[in-house]
C-alpha cells in the first residue's frame, strides 16, 4: 500500500472507531506508530482516549518524549502507573532485577508492570487501538486489522498494520511529530530501560528487547491471547477498501509547540551545566530558592579529578543524590540531575534542550584550574578538549534545537592578562583608533586583546571567539561573565543544612589563593606566597557570584545584540597585602615560596565593573567577619586536610620546576 493510501486508511479507521465505538482507547507506548496516531487524533479532534503505562522502569528518553508530547499537544495522554503494592510484592519476592533470572520471571514482571495496568485501562472500553505493524516481527505477521478480543471483550484495531517503517518515519518528519530520541541511537523498539538495548547492523528490529532471552518470544504479553499464549489474531472484519487518498495535513496546522510563555510564568527554566562544582552548586540552589525551575547537568569529572589527585574537598560534600534530597527537604523544591558529559555527549545534551526547553543555561562545565592544566601534556590536552568541545557543543545544540536559549558563561578576568594595562580594563570591548592608508583615522570596537596566562586561561580566550562567532552567525544570545578569583565557601542556601555544604579546594592545583591563605592560617601552616607576592588579582565572594548570575539572567541581551560582557569582580588586591592582612589578624607566618608559574612578579590592575553596579549589585568586600567564617569552616574540617597536598608544584615550564624540598624549607623558615 502506498503512503497516501495507508494514511487515508488509518485516518478512516480512526474516524470510524471514534464515531462507532465509544469509549475507545489508544494505548501509546511512545513508539513511532502510536505517535503518528496521537498526532492524527489531536489534529482531527477525534474522541479517542490515549493512555500510556509508566511502568516505573522506562528510559529517561521516554519520559522526555512524554513531556514533549504534553508541551506540544497539552495533556492529551493519560499516564497510568502499575499497582504499587503489586510491584512491591513482586520485587520483594524476586528482587529489583529478578526479571533477568528466567523467562517466567520476566513475564511475571511484565504482567505486574504492563499487563495488569492494561487490563484496568481496557475494562469497560468498546475498542482498543494499538500501533502494531505486520512487518515488525514474525509474531505479528498474521495479525488482522480488526478483530474481536475475547479476553477483554472489545474490538481490537491495528490501524497501522500495513504501514512500512519508511512510511511511518515519512509522516513523523513531514509533520514534525515528537519521537523517542533513542531511535536515533540504534533502538528501533523501546520498552523498559533494563530490558532494552540498541541493536547492531543486521540484527532483527526486536533483538534489543529482552536481549538476554535468546530463544523466547519477544512480546510482553499485552498483545498475547491468554488462552493460546500466542499473539492475538482472528477473523478479518471488514475495514473497507481505501477511499480516495487524502492530503496529509500541512505541518503548519500543527498546534503551537510551547504551552507556557514568559507572561504565564514569571520564573525561568534554567539549566546549570557544571552544577556539582564550587560555583555551580550554590548557583543552582540560589536560583531554585528564587523560584526558578532548575536542572543540573554534570559529568562529575571534578570528583573524579579528586580521585586522580588523591585529595578531596576540605568540606565533606555529599553525593549528588543526597544533595538534591536534602534540598527538597529543606526548601520543598526539586532540582533534576542529568549525568551528561557536555564535551562528549552532544546528542544527550541536544535531547535535553529539546525536551526540557530551558529559557536560559549557565555554563560552568569546564576544567577550571590553571595549575592542573599545566601539569603535563595529557592535562593540557584534556583541558583544551574538554573546555572547547563543551562550549562548542553547547552553542551548536542551542542552534540545532531552534530554541532561543540565553547562554550565560562563566569566563575569567584572566582573558585580559595580568600585565599592567596602564588603563582601567573595560568590560570586554576596547575602542581603538586605526590609521587608514589615506591618513585618516577610523574608530573600531574590538574584543579586548586576549593574553592568557595558562592553557586553562587560553581555553577561555578561545571560548570568547566561539561566542562571538555563534552570536554573529546564528544570533545566539550570550552573556560572558569575566569573573575574578572566587573566595568563601558558603552561601545563604548552602548553610541551611550540612548536607548542602559547598566544596572547598585547598590543594596546590585547585585551591585558589585567598581560600588557601585563610585555610592555611586556620591550620597554622605558613601562607604560601608565590615569589614576592606582587601579583594583583581581582576577587569576588561566592555569595556575590550567585547574585551576579541571577542579575545576568534577569538582564539578557536582546536577539541580535552582540555578546554581553560583564566583569564579575568586586575588588582587587595585591597578594602580599592579603597575606600580611591575614597574618596580622591570625598570627600566621608568611613563606615566600618559589613560584611554579610563568607570570609577572608585579602588576597593577584596575577594572571596570560598572554594569553590575548599575544593575543593583551591592558588593560584598573582604571583611573580618567573612574571613572569620571561612577560617571557622576550615578549622571545623581541619582533620580532613592532607598537608602534603598543600604545596603548588605544577610547573609552567622547565624554568619554573620547583624542588619540593626548597618549598618545604621556605615554609619552615616562614616568618
Ligand atoms: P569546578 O571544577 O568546581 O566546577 C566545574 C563543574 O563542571 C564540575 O562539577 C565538573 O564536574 C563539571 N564539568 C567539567 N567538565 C564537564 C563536562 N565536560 N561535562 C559536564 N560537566 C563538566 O569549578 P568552579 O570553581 O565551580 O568554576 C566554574 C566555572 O567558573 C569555570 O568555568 C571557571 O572557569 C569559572 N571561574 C571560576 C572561578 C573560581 O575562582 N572558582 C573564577 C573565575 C571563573
Ligand atoms: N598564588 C599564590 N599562592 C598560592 C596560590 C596562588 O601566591 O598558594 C598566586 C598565583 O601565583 C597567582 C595568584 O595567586 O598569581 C592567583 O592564583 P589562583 O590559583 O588563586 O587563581 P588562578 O590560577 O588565576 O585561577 C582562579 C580559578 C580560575 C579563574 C581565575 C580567575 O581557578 O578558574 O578563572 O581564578 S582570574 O585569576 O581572575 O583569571
Amino acid at each position: 500500500m502506498d503512503y497516501r493510501a495507508a494514511l487515508a486508511d488509518t485516518r478512516r479507521v480512526l474516524e470510524r472507531v471514534a464515531a462507532e465505538f465509544r469509549p475507545a482507547v489508544l494505548t501509546n507506548a511512545f513508539g513511532p506508530e502510536s505517535m503518528v496516531m496521537t498526532d492524527l487524533i489531536a489534529k482531527h479532534g477525534l474522541d479517542i482516549e490515549i493512555v500510556s503505562i509508566d511502568t516505573g522502569r522506562l528510559p529517561e528518553e521516554t519520559h522526555a518524549l512524554a513531556h514533549s508530547v504534553r508541551q506540544r499537544y497539552g495533556p492529551i495522554i493519560t499516564m497510568i502507573s502499575p499497582d504499587a503494592e503489586e510491584v512491591s510484592a513482586w520485587t520483594a519476592a524476586h528482587g529489583q532485577n529478578g526479571f533477568y533470572d528466567s523467562v517466567e520471571l520476566r513475564h511475571g514482571c511484565c504482567e505486574v508492570r504492563k499487563v495488569a495496568p492494561l487490563n484496568r485501562i481496557l475494562a469497560g472500553k468498546a475498542a482498543w487501538l494499538s500501533g502494531l505493524r505486520r512487518e515488525q516481527a514474525v509474531t505479528r505477521r498474521d495479525l488482522e486489522a480488526e478483530s474481536w478480543d475475547e479476553a477483554h471483550g472489545l474490538r481490537k484495531f491495528n490501524p497501522m498494520l500495513e504501514w512500512t517503517h519508511e512510511q511511518v518515519w515519512a509522516y513523523i518528519r513531514e509533520h514534525q511529530v515528537p519521537y523517542n530520541k533513542l531511535h536515533d541511537r540504534g533502538y528501533p523498539s523501546i520498552g523498559c530501560a533494563p530490558c532494552t538495548r540498541a541493536i547492531s547492523d543486521g540484527e532483527d528490529v526486536r533483538a534489543g528487547r529482552w536481549w538476554w532471552e535468546l530463544d523466547a518470544v519477544k512480546e510482553c504479553g499485552i498483545h498475547v491471547d491468554p488462552a493460546t499464549g500466542r499473539i492475538q489474531r482472528s477473523r478479518v472484519l471488514q475495514t473497507g477498501a481505501a477511499s480516495a487518498p487524502i492530503e496529509p495535513a500541512p505541518a503548519s496546522q500543527a498546534p503551537p509547540p510551547v504551552i507556557t510563555t514568559d507572561d504565564e510564568r514569571n520564573t525561568m527554566r534554567v539549566l546549570i551545566l557544571g552544577g556539582d562544582g564550587f560555583c555551580g552548586w550554590p548557583t543552582a540552589l540560589h536560583l531554585s530558592a528564587q523560584g526558578h525551575e532548575v536542572a543540573i547537568v554534570d559529568n562529575l569529572s571534578r570528583r573524579k579529578i579528586d580521585i586522580e589527585l588523591e585529595v578531596s574537598s576540605l568540606t565533606p560534600i555529599r553525593p549528588m543524590g543526597e544533595r538534591l534530597r536534602a534540598w527538597k527537604e529543606v526548601s520543598g523544591k526539586e532540582i533534576a540531575f542529568h549525568d551528561i558529559d557536555v564535551a562528549v555527549n552532544y546528542q544527550r545534551l541536544l535531547d535535553l534542550f529539546e525536551s526540557w526547553r530551558p529559557d536560559a543555561l549557565v555554563h560552568f562545565a569546564e576544567q577550571r584550574a590553571a595549575p592542573y592544566s599545566m601539569k603535563s601534556s595529557r592535562h593540557k590536552r584534556y583541558t583544551v578538549n574538554n573546555n572547547l568541545n563543551a562550549t562548542n557543543n553547547v552553542l551548536a545544540a542551542v542552534v540545532e534545537s531552534g530554541l532561543d536559549i540565553h547562554v550565560v558563561h562563566l569566563g575569567t578576568m584572566g582573558v585580559y592578562g595580568y600585565g599592567t594595562a596602564g588603563m582601567k580594563i573595560p568590560e570586554g570591548y576596547l575602542t581603538v583608533q586605526v590609521q587608514t592608508d589615506e591618513g585618516g583615522v577610523v574608530e573600531q570596537e574590538i574584543l579586548y586583546p586576549a593574553n592568557p596566562g595558562s592553557v586553562y586561561h587560553l581555553t577561555k580566550t578561545q571560548d570568547q571567539l566561539l561566542f562571538a562567532y555563534y552570536n554573529k552567525n546564528d544570533r545566539v544570545r550570550v552573556t560572558d561573565l569575566h569573573q575574578g578569583i572566587v573566595w568563601g565557601t558558603q552561601t545563604q542556601d548552602t548553610k541551611l543544612d550540612e548536607r548542602l555544604i559547598n566544596r572547598f579546594d585547598y590543594d596546590g592545583d585547585y585551591g585558589t589563593v585567598l581560600n588557601r591563605f585563610l585555610m592555611q592560617a586556620a591550620i597554622e601552616h605558613p601562607l604560601t606566597v608565590h615569589g614576592s607576592g606582587g601579583q594583583t588579582r581581582a576577587f569576588i565572594h561566592i555569595q556575590d557570584t550567585v547574585k551576579c548570575i541571577q542579575i545576568a539572567l534577569e538582564n539578557p541581551p536582546s536577539k541580535g545584540d552582540r555578546v554581553s560582557v560583564f566583569n564579575q569582580m568586586t575588588e582587587t588586591h595585591r597578594l602580599r597585602d592579603l597575606a600580611t592582612m591575614i597574618s596580622d589578624r591570625t598570627g600566621a607566618k608568611i613563606a615566600n615560596v618559589p613560584n611554579p608559574r610563568n607570570e609577572a612578579d608585579e602588576n597593577e590592575l584596575h577594572v571596570t565593573n560598572d554594569r553590575f553596579l548599575h544593575l543593583g549589585l551591592s558588593p560584598i568586600t573582604l571583611s573580618e567577619g567573612l574571613m572569620e567564617e571561612v577560617v571557622a569552616i576550615t578549622r571545623k574540617y581541619a582533620d580532613r586536610c592532607d598537608r602534603s597536598k598543600i604545596p603548588a608544584l605544577s610547573a609552567w615550564n622547565a624554568e619554573h620546576v620547583v624542588d619540593p624540598a626548597s618549598v618545604l624549607s621556605e615554609m619552615t623558615a616562614g616568618v
